[in-house]
């Protein structure tokens, strides 16, 4: 703690922690239960969950394999939660995730409904001042910033929104009550990884349902189906080396990876390889179980989108929705699973309307004007995705040293090194952070967190004030982030990925691409040379 005398009204702790998420309540374990630190943590949600606390729209659920989504820090609690479900919905990953919050007596560090405003350093006294919007204000040495990688929600602004006399949902902030959608009608906006998952639930049991799609995706289906038990008695005997192979591999999905090329096989072995991953089920898993080159060969990426293709044409009754439906772009977004999306175009209520021919003119009193036609709808579902990557940190204001702010050293791209830290902002620490890896999030989060709390340890073991990344270590990183996704089609194809979602921001690579292996060998390095190579103390 530091001896520099507080102001009357600003109350001291060790650290705080911004987020309840995954993130969030892993962090506040290793601060306080770990490290023994007096820790203050916010969410401006009013309880835990993070992104599970937000997203209860219809047909939310996981689309990662849930043993790999989900803790890895206590082999009892991994054995004692028993999931119902393969990819389970929110309301047990929420459920989980309370569960964990009093397991290891979290909640009580938590002031929820809270949102920090903004954090300022203090170069005299080495602290952060943390201020809420209950204006309230912390000192803080530490600063943990769990803020979520797809948390700010994007709501664009359409004509005559207000006029709207329905009802109106963004997905991802959904409300707590119960709403009903059977036997309405409903408008659907985006078409994206909520989007899908939306249309899905609701194509059978809305009176009408319209899907506004203004890019279609390559979905392949979830194949959801229990748990493999034969796969969780393999991971119970040797718990340590499945947590190892999850964050050794490229994704962190738990699933064993290709390390095959589809070049270099022939293009029936290709093919067959290809539906044989589709039967299977599973988005990433079809993008790297059965060749590890369809995120940057041109020739496994055509043969991956020939497959799904022909899937398409052959789920869709109607050959002019199909069409719509079959993407022009390259497989190169986050990529998607949802069983039953291609089917909801079948039922005879569903509607699908190409906004890129027919844009989106207006909202009127009872619905949607697209193109020349008016869709009269009850609710309007705006399943538009979010600020992803830096968006929830930009909208916290953050200055450094000298002055310097978060958003103007961030105005042309976010700056970090390995998506954790940034230069000129010491003891702030990011979690999932730009720049950080392309990957299944939660086993990341702990493997950065432990990182984390082994650097405020070292910290604080040497004496030092504050840590930080040098400049070059963090030039260093941006050019080998930059250089790695170069060598991706991620960056040939617009999406939340690259910023293209949102209007103004900078279009630019946000990820380290290089696979989570060897990210987790860069967290190694910094562990081995005691934090010395890289950082002023
Ligand atoms: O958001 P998105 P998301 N007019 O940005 C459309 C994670 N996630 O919430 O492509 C008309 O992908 C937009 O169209 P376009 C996951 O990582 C995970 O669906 O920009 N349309 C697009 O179709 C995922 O990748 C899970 O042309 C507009 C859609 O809205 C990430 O979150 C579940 C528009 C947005 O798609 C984001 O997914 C949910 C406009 N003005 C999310 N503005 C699971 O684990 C936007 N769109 C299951």
């Amino acid at each position: 703690m530091s001896n520099v005398a507080a102001q009357p009204d600003v109350v001291e702790v060790d650290a705080v922690v911004i987020g309840g998420g995954f993130a969030g309540l892993y962090s506040v374990h290793v601060l306080s239960n770990k490290l023994g630190l007096d820790v203050q943590a916010f969410d401006n949600a009013g309880d835990v969950g993070g992104t599970w606390y937000w997203n209860r729209y219809p047909g939310a659920r996981s689309d990662t394999e849930v043993n790999a989504y989900c803790y890895f820090f206590d082999e009892k609690l991994y054995r004692e939660w028993k999931w119902s479900e393969r990819y389970p919905r929110q309301t047990e990953i929420l459920s989980y995730l309370n569960h964990v919050a009093d397991r290891y007596d979290l909640r009580k560090n938590y002031q929820f409904s809270t949102q920090v405003e903004s954090v300022v350093f203090d170069e005299e006294s080495s602290r952060w001042t943390v201020t809420t919007d209950k204006g309230q204000r912390f000192s803080a040495r530490f600063l943990i910033e769990a803020v979520g990688l797809l948390s700010a929600t994007n709501v664009p602004e359409f004509p005559g929104q207000e006029r709207f006399k329905g009802e109106m949902y963004h997905t991802a902030r959904w409300p707590h009550e119960q709403v009903d959608l059977a036997g309405k009608r409903v408008g659907v906006i985006g078409t994206g990884s909520s989007g899908i998952q939306v249309i899905s639930e609701l194509a059978p049991i809305a009176e009408h349902l319209t899907v506004f799609q203004r890019t279609p995706q390559w979905v392949v289906p979830s194949r959801h189906r229990p748990i493999d038990p034969d796969l969780l008695d393999r991971i119970h005997g040797d718990y340590a080396g499945y947590h190892r192979e999850v964050l050794y591999s490229t994704t962190a999905f738990g699933f064993p990876e290709s390390a095959i090329s589809a070049e270099s096989v022939d293009e029936a072995a290709r093919h067959d390889a290809f539906e044989k991953v589709y039967d299977d089920g599973g988005g990433f898993q079809y993008m790297f179980k059965a060749f590890n080159d369809v995120g940057t060969s041109l020739v496994a990426n055509k043969a991956a989108t020939d497959v799904i293709e022909k899937k398409i044409r052959e789920t869709v009754k109607d050959p002019a929705v199909a069409e719509l439906l079959v993407p022009t772009e390259l497989y190169a977004k986050r990529p998607l699973c949802c069983d039953n999306y291609y089917e909801s175009y079948n039922y005879p209520t569903t509607t699908l309307v190409d906004v890129k021919a027919n844009p989106i003119v207006e909202f009127t009193e009872k619905g949607i004007r697209a193109g020349d036609t008016e869709y009269e709808l009850d609710v309007i579902v705006l399943a538009t995705g979010f600020d992803a990557v830096s968006g929830n940190q930009l909208r916290i204001f953050q200055q450094g040293r000298q002055g310097l702010s978060l958003q103007d050293k961030w105005r042309d791209r976010p700056y970090t090194y390995l998506g954790t830290m940034t230069a000129g902002f010491p003891n702030l620490y990011m979690v999932y952070g730009p720049m950080g890896p392309f990957t299944n999030q939660p086993p990341v989060h702990e493997a950065q967190v432990n990182w984390i709390g082994d650097a405020i340890q070292h910290t604080l073991e040497i004496g030092a004030r504050t840590l930080e990344p040098t400049q070059k270590a963090e030039d260093d990183w941006m050019e080998l982030c930059d250089e790695g996704a170069a060598q991706t089609l991620f960056p040939r194809v617009n999406s939340w990925i690259n910023g293209a979602n949102i209007p103004g921001k900078p279009v630019v690579n946000y990820f380290y691409m290089g696979g989570n292996a060897a990210y987790m060998d860069f967290m190694d390095a910094d562990r081995a040379s005691r934090f010395g190579d890289h950082f002023l103390t």
